[in-house]
C-alpha cells in the first residue's frame, strides 16, 4: 500500500518506476519489523553478515565491491544552468545534458531488482530546522544504513503533507561500472542522482549529497549554513555547557574530537566533553543574535582504521550494538570484527576486506583503510543531551583546522568575523605518505567543504560574509593544528584528548578572560596560558607550538594568491583586503 497522497512523490516514484524497471516497489516505513525482514533477506544472499549477536548484538558487515570503496570526487558533478554557478572547484556539465547521460545508465537498471523508497528527515522530524528527503534505491544496505544514519519514518509523509519541499535522491547500483559512475546534483531541481555505487559516501544520500551539498545552496538562498562541521558541547564544573563547532577536511580527526574525553587536570574539577554531531552542522541565527547549531544526522559513518580504546573510547562504545561495518576484517572465531589499530592481536583465522582468507603475517592490511562503522548517535557514551532539540545548541566559538608541519601555529584566534571568514578561506592541509602522491603538498580546502560546497566557492564566502553582517553575537573564529612536527618530522603535540587544553584557552577567549598576543596572522596564545600540567609537553615545545615563522608565511601568500585567482574577479573584496592585510603585517 502506498503510505502517502503526496502527488508529488507518487508521480516521481512512479516516473523513475518506469525509468529503471524494478520487478516490485516497496515504501520504507522505517518499522523495525520491516528493517528486520530486509537483513534477512539481505543476509541471504550475502549482502549483510550477521555478527556475534552476544558480543556485538544486532550488527553486520557489508563489503563494498573492490573497486567502490571511497567517494568519487571526480565523477561528483554540480549540475546548474551556468556553470559559473558551479564554480571553478566544482565538476559541471549542462543539466540536460547530465539528465539524459543518467537516464540512459538508469534505463532498466533495476530490472530483477526491488525498488525501496524511503523517506528520511533530516533534523528532528516536524521541527522548523528540518529538511526531508525522499531517497529511491535498489540497495538493501543503503536502506539499513538511512536508518541509522538519519530519521527514517513513514512520519515524513505526514510532516511533508501535499508539499513538494523534498528533494528527490535517486540511486541505483546498476552494473557498479566504475567508467559510469556519477553522483549528481541538480540544486536548482532539488534533486540527487547517484548510480553505478554502493558504498556510503556516495549512495547514502542524505549525507554529503544533502546535507551538505544540496543544504549549502538552499541555506545560502534561505539565510542559513550547512557545514562540514562537528558540535560539540565544554560542561564546565559549575554545569553551565558552552558549544563549538569545528570544520577540519576529511580524515583530520573530526570524529575525535568530537568525542574527545579530557586530561585528568580537567575531570577531577568536573569538565565534561558532550557531542552534538561529527561530521555536519547546519547553523541558523537565533533569535537571541547568537549562532544556533543542529546536527542533521542521527549516527556515524566513521573511518573504523585507528578508532580503538585510547584514540576514541567512545566512537569504538557506539559501535557496540545495531551497527554496520563496512569493508573490515571478519574474525571467523568468534564472528566479531577487527581493522588496524583496533588493537595489538589481529585475527589468525580471518577474512580481509576483500573477501578473501587473510593472513596479518603477510604483511597486507586487513580492512580497507577506509572501511567505516555506521552507528546510531544514540549509542555514544558522551551523546549530548541536546541532541535531540530542535532548536539546537548556541555556538560560542568556530574552529578551523588542518594538517601542517610548520606553517601555522597550535592555534591562533581570527581578529573578528570577517578576518575569521578569510581564515576559513585559507583553510589547507598537507598531504601524507598515507596517500599516493608526494608528501606535504598543500591541498587547499577552505572551510573543509572544497568537495562538498553546493555552488561556486567563492559566492559560499560572500554568503559567511553575508551572514556575518546579520548575527549580532557572533561566534569568535579560531584556527588549530594538531600536526606540528620537529625537524624529524615527529609531531609534538599530543593531540587527542590532550587538545582540550586549547579549547580551554579557546572558550577562556570567547569569555574575556585571557588577553593574547598580537600577531600578523591572529591573536597567539601567551605561552603561560595553555595549562600544560600533566601533557608531558614542556614549555619550551609550547613556544615551538605557538611560533609564527614569517618567511613560511611570506610564502603562504603567495600560494594564497594563486590559489583565490582561479576565481577571478568573483573573490570578496573583504578576503583580497584581509590577505593585503596579512602581506603588510608580514614586512
Ligand atoms: C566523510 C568525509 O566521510 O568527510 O565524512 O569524507
Ligand atoms: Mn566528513
Amino acid at each position: 500500500m502506498i503510505p502517502t497522497k503526496n502527488k508529488h512523490i507518487i508521480e516521481w516514484v512512479d516516473k523513475i518506476a518506469k525509468l529503471t524497471k524494478p520487478d516490485n516497489i516497496i515504501w520504507i516505513d522505517g518499522s523495525e519489523a520491516q528493517l528486520e525482514e530486509l537483513r534477512k533477506e539481505a543476509m541471504s544472499t550475502g549482502e549483510l553478515i550477521k555478527l556475534n549477536e552476544e558480543k556485538l548484538p544486532n550488527c553486520y558487515l557489508h563489503r563494498s565491491a573492490l573497486n567502490d570503496v571511497a567517494r568519487v570526487e571526480d565523477r561528483t558533478f554540480i549540475c546548474t544552468k551556468n556553470k559559473e554557478d558551479a564554480g571553478p572547484t566544482n565538476n559541471w556539465m549542462d543539466p540536460n545534458e547530465m539528465y539524459e547521460k543518467l537516464h540512459k545508465l538508469y534505463d532498466g537498471s533495476m530490472k530483477g531488482r526491488t525498488m525501496y523508497v524511503l523517506p528520511y528527515s533530516m533534523g528532528v522530524i516536524g521541527s522548523p530546522f528540518a529538511k526531508y528527503g525522499i531517497e529511491i534505491t535498489d540497495s538493501i544496505y543503503v536502506v539499513v544504513s538511512m536508518a541509522i544514519m538519519t530519521r527514517m519514518s513513514k512520519d515524513v509523509y505526514d510532516a511533508l503533507g501535499d508539499s513538494d519541499d523534498f528533494v528527490k535522491g535517486l540511486h541505483s547500483k546498476a552494473q557498479l561500472d566504475a567508467d559510469n559512475r556519477y553522483i549528481v546534483h541538480f540544486p536548482e531541481d532539488n534533486t540527487i542522482m547517484s548510480v553505478n555505487s554502493g558504498y556510503g559516501g556516495n549512495v547514502l544520500l542524505g549525507k554529503k549529497c544533502f546535507a551538505l551539498r544540496i543544504a549549502s545552496y538552499l541555506g545560502r538562498q534561505e539565510n542559513w549554513m550547512a557545514e562540514h562541521m562537528l558540535i560539540l558541547g565544554v560542561e564546565f564544573p559549575d554545569g553551565n555547557i558552552q558549544y563549538i563547532s569545528a570544520a577540519f577536511p576529511s580524515a583530520c580527526g573530526k570524529t575525535n574530537l568530537a568525542m574527545l574525553i579530557p586530561p585528568k587536570i580537567y575531570t577531577e574539577k568536573g569538565y565534561k566533553v558532550w557531542c552534538v554531531g561529527d561530521d555536519i552542522a547546519w547553523l541558523r541565527i537565533g533569535e537571541d543574535g547568537r549562532l544556533w547549531a543542529i546536527n542533521p544526522e542521527n549516527g556515524f559513518f566513521g573511518v573504523a582504521p585507528g578508532t580503538n580504546a585510547k584514540s576514541n573510547p567512545n566512537a569504538l562504545a557506539s559501535t557496540k550494538s545495531d551497527s554496520i561495518f563496512t569493508n573490515v576484517v571478519l574474525n571467523l572465531d568468534d564472528n566479531t570484527v577487527w581493522w588496524e589499530g583496533l588493537d595489538k592481536n589481529p585475527p589468525k583465522n580471518a577474512i580481509n576486506w576483500k573477501g578473501e582468507k587473510w593472513n596479518p603475517d603477510d604483511g597486507e592490511v586487513g580492512a580497507n583503510p577506509n572501511s567505516r562503522f555506521t552507528s546510531p548517535a544514540k549509542n555514544c557514551p558522551c551523546i549530548s543531551k541536546e541532541f535531540d532539540n530542535p532548536a539546537g545548541v548556541p555556538i560560542s566559538a568556530i574552529i578551523f583546522g588542518g594538517r601542517r608541519a610548520k606553517t601555522t601555529p597550535l592555534v591562533y584566534q581570527s581578529k573578528d568575523w570577517n578576518h575569521g571568514v578569510f581564515v576559513g578561506s585559507i583553510m589547507c592541509s598537507e598531504t601524507t605518505a598515507a596517500a599516493t602522491g608526494a608528501v606535504g603538498v598543500v591541498r587547499r580546502d577552505p572551510m573543509a567543504m572544497l568537495p562538498f560546497c553546493g555552488y561556486n566557492m567563492a559566492d559560499y564566502w560572500q554568503h559567511w560574509i553575508n551572514m556575518g553582517n546579520n548575527i549580532k553575537n557572533p561566534p569568535k573564529i579560531f584556527n588549530v593544528n594538531w600536526f606540528r612536527t620537529d625537524d624529524e618530522g615527529n609531531f609534538i603535540w599530543p593531540g587527542f584528548g590532550e587538545n582540550m587544553r586549547v579549547l580551554d584557552w579557546i572558550l577562556a577567549r570567547c569569555n574575556d578572560e585571557l588577553d593574547a598576543v598580537e600577531s600578523p596572522i591572529g591573536y597567539i596564545p601567551k605561552s603561560d596560558d595553555i595549562k600544560l600540567e600533566g601533557s608531558g609537553v614542556t614549555k619550551d615545545v609550547l613556544e615551538e607550538l605557538l611560533y609564527v615563522d614569517k618567511d613560511l608565511w611570506r610564502e603562504e601568500v603567495a600560494n594564497i594568491k594563486e590559489f583565490y585567482s582561479q576565481f577571478g574577479d568573483k573573490v570578496p573584496d573583504v578576503l583580497l583586503e584581509e590577505l593585503k592585510e596579512l602581506e603588510n603585517g608580514l614586512k
